[in-house]
């Protein structure tokens, strides 16, 4: 088909440098744009890979505040930091700059000058939270409180991300400032709004008739937006980190951090083409790609848009696909939970394994819903599908070659129906990736190019070619050369999903084919042709390796536990009456023994000050028995008795849990009467 379009701009969200990446970035955003990128490379289309880091905003004063560093360290140390860990992954970017450029700073504030001399903004004042304490304005995440919607206790003033709704101050539930944790108080101020309000017919024409083709997770995201009415947003903030409001009377007002880091994407085609970039945002022939994860949805398909429409000339994305989150090990991804994989840790660990975690990743990509990566699919991909099907067929077919032809190309013989085969998946391929790259399913895509790979390696399998050496050297010879054109051709399919085995491949077979035009050829590599030294292409991940990566989380794990226990919130107040209704004593052990079969629980004889009374509780592993004999305890007994492990238990006996879980019965200072009263 011939596209209406000449050249193609890739954009990939602008990761904040406000900590290091890990594989949810990779998975959801940076592979599927790299994948992209170099599918229409090596078709030798006119494309730019434009990326960043996003240097303003809350998240980034909240990191410096908490390392007691200023926001320019943060984000110093975290670009470089990011912007390496994308290198070694070979996310090829064009150019990969940051938002506190001299270029974005001019860019940014240039695009809202204009926007403001056009009369595109409303100026209003309204009340928001200001913190009396820290003497400053509490916005979008130092302000956190109770979600309106899922009641998670920790959602910010700009999101919930338990459940993924995007707030605003106002709604949350008991605020409190970030910083100080004091209560807020409502203060004005004045700031400038873009109206999306006013763009909402043009952009509802636009997304939901001219634009069906989105995934349906984004056009969905876009119909719910719309739906619901859009709403004037706030493009200024009170700040000290920021790009300064380029308009009188604005002294201590920045552009909001969402204002600015999408225009980081004008900036940085700027930077890298100083005389040209107009073109590749600007000219109908150029399409516009925005890749995302779900939750820069309504930034990417509605704010931007309005803002580019606003100023005018510009185009408009011809598509975004975003991606749903990748879970790990079954949990959300969370950076200030450390429960992440992260890019420069990995490396560490696994050297010279990009390759492993882009087919990992890939495999598993969230693009119709959240997926989850868990060590032993890592484990059983790598094993079972890189090492044993693409891996094997590969060395196999190299390492005969060596043998018995001294590693040239021998000649094609007759064909058979084996042959007849493997080509038919050959002549398939091109036509099967292309059709899903260029609708973004990445993940299908690379199953197709893996099912080459699975092609060949059954070729083998079925044809023995090691069997007839001795007897049919000629046969031999086909198998090899079919073989081998077969592992060109993987060469080059697999070029956009794993560049580096590509690379290597091409080394083994001494022959710089990367075209995807001759994809699908059977006469990739001449007979004769002399090849490279065999490599192993992948190697077996062992079960120790694994284990101590899942023993590792299991760590952060206890220790995220032990965090929330300290963190433990006072729960809401509760009148004297309710807790007057609880009757507490303290009493004396005369006896305590395991419960046979529960591991957990101890019984008790508890001299109450009346009677002697039996209470069962779950504190074994705690305490010997013996240990508590003749100890005073505080229990409640006025509970309802009630059955554990048929034995019925009289009471409950109070414990303080400490950080670690472990509990330590409450015993009163000095010995009392049996039967005297807690209050
Ligand atoms: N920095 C949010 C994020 O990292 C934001 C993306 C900006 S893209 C212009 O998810
Ligand atoms: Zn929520």
């Amino acid at each position: 088909m011939e596209s209406k379009f000449k050249r193609t701009t890739v954009t990939s969200a602008l990761p904040y440098a406000n900590g290091p990446v890990h594989i949810g970035h990779l998975a959801g955003v940076y592979v599927p744009a790299d994948i992209y990128v170099r599918y229409l490379r090596a078709k030798h289309e006119d494309v730019i890979f434009i990326g960043g880091s996003d240097e303003h905003g809350v998240p980034i004063t909240i990191r410096a505040k908490k390392e007691g560093c200023t926001p320019q360290d943060v984000v110093d140390r975290y670009h470089k930091l990011i912007k390496e860990s994308f290198d070694e992954f070979g996310i090829s970017f064009d150019i990969y700059s940051r938002t506190t450029s001299k270029v974005h700073e001019e860019t940014a504030s240039d695009f809202f000058r204009k926007l403001y001399d056009k009369g595109e903004f409303v100026e209003k004042t309204s009340e928001q939270y200001y913190d009396e304490e820290a003497g400053q304005f509490l916005a979008d995440r130092y302000i956190v409180g109770e979600c309106p919607h899922c009641h998670n206790p920790r959602a910010y003033g700009d999101q919930c991300e338990a459940c993924g709704t995007s707030l605003s101050p106002t709604e949350l539930i008991n605020p409190h400032s970030a910083i100080s944790g004091s209560k807020p108080v409502m203060r004005e101020t004045r700031h400038w709004y873009l109206p999306l309000d006013r763009h909402e017919a043009w952009l509802r024409k636009w997304i939901l008739e001219e634009h069906k083709e989105w995934r349906p997770n984004v056009y969905g995201q876009c119909k719910s937006w719309l739906d619901m009415g859009l709403q004037p947003r706030a493009v200024s903030r009170d700040l000290d980190w920021g790009i300064p409001v380029p308009v009188e009377g604005a002294d201590g007002k920045v552009l909001y951090v969402w204002f600015d880091a999408p225009i980081g994407y004008i900036s940085n085609t700027k930077e890298l083409l100083p005389d040209t970039w107009e073109k590749w945002w600007k000219d109908p022939e150029t399409r516009l790609i925005h890749f995302i994860g779900k939750d820069n949805i309504v930034f990417h398909c509605i704010v931007f848009p309005a803002m580019l429409k606003a100023e005018g000339s510009y185009i408009l994305p011809d598509n975004v696909p975003a991606n749903e989150f990748l879970n790990l090990e079954g949990d959300k991804i969370s950076t200030t939970r450390n429960w992440a994989i992260w890019l420069h840790e990995y490396l560490r660990d696994f050297p010279g394994k990009q390759d492993v975690l882009r087919y990992v990743l890939t495999a598993n990509a969230p693009e119709t819903k959240d997926n989850d990566f868990t060590w032993r699919d890592f484990q059983a991909r790598n094993n079972n599908e890189l090492v044993a099907v693409f891996g094997n067929f590969v060395n196999r077919a190299l390492v005969l070659t060596k043998k018995y032809f001294d590693g040239h190309v021998p000649p094609l013989g007759m064909l058979t129906a084996a042959e007849d085969e493997v080509m038919a998946e050959l002549a398939a391929v091109k036509g099967n990736v292309e059709r899903l790259l260029d609708v973004f399913k990445f993940r299908d895509a690379q199953k197709e190019a893996m099912a080459l790979a699975r092609a060949g390696n059954k070729y083998l399998a079925d044809t023995e070619p090691w069997k007839l050496a001795k007897t049919e050297m000629g046969r031999v010879a086909t198998i090899l050369n079919v073989s081998l054109q077969l592992v060109a051709n993987l060469a080059i399919v697999f070029g956009p999903f794993l560049p580096f085995s590509a690379e290597k491949l091409r080394k083994m077979l001494n022959c710089d084919v990367k075209d995807w035009e001759r994809l699908g050829e059977t006469g990739l590599l001449p007979e004769g042709h002399l090849l490279g030294e065999p490599e192993l292409l992948f190697e077996k991940i062992d079960d120790a390796v694994i284990e101590a990566q899942v023993q590792k989380l299991q760590d952060t794990k206890k220790a995220n536990e032990a965090a929330d226990r300290k963190a433990n919130p006072i729960k809401e107040d509760a009148p004297f009456d309710d807790f007057q209704r609880f009757d507490i004593r303290v009493g004396t052990v005369l006896e305590c023994t395991k419960v046979p079969k529960a591991d957990k629980l101890l019984q008790f004889k508890i001299d109450d000050g009346i009677s002697t009374r039996t209470i069962v509780s779950g504190i074994a592993k705690h305490y010997n028995p013996e240990e508590l004999v003749g100890k005073q305890v505080c229990f409640v007994a006025n509970f309802p008795a009630r059955k554990l492990k048929g034995i019925e238990s009289q009471g409950m006996i109070l414990s303080a849990e400490d950080l670690d879980g472990s509990l330590s019965v409450i015993t009163p200072m000095r010995q009392v009467r049996p039967g005297s009263e807690v209050k």
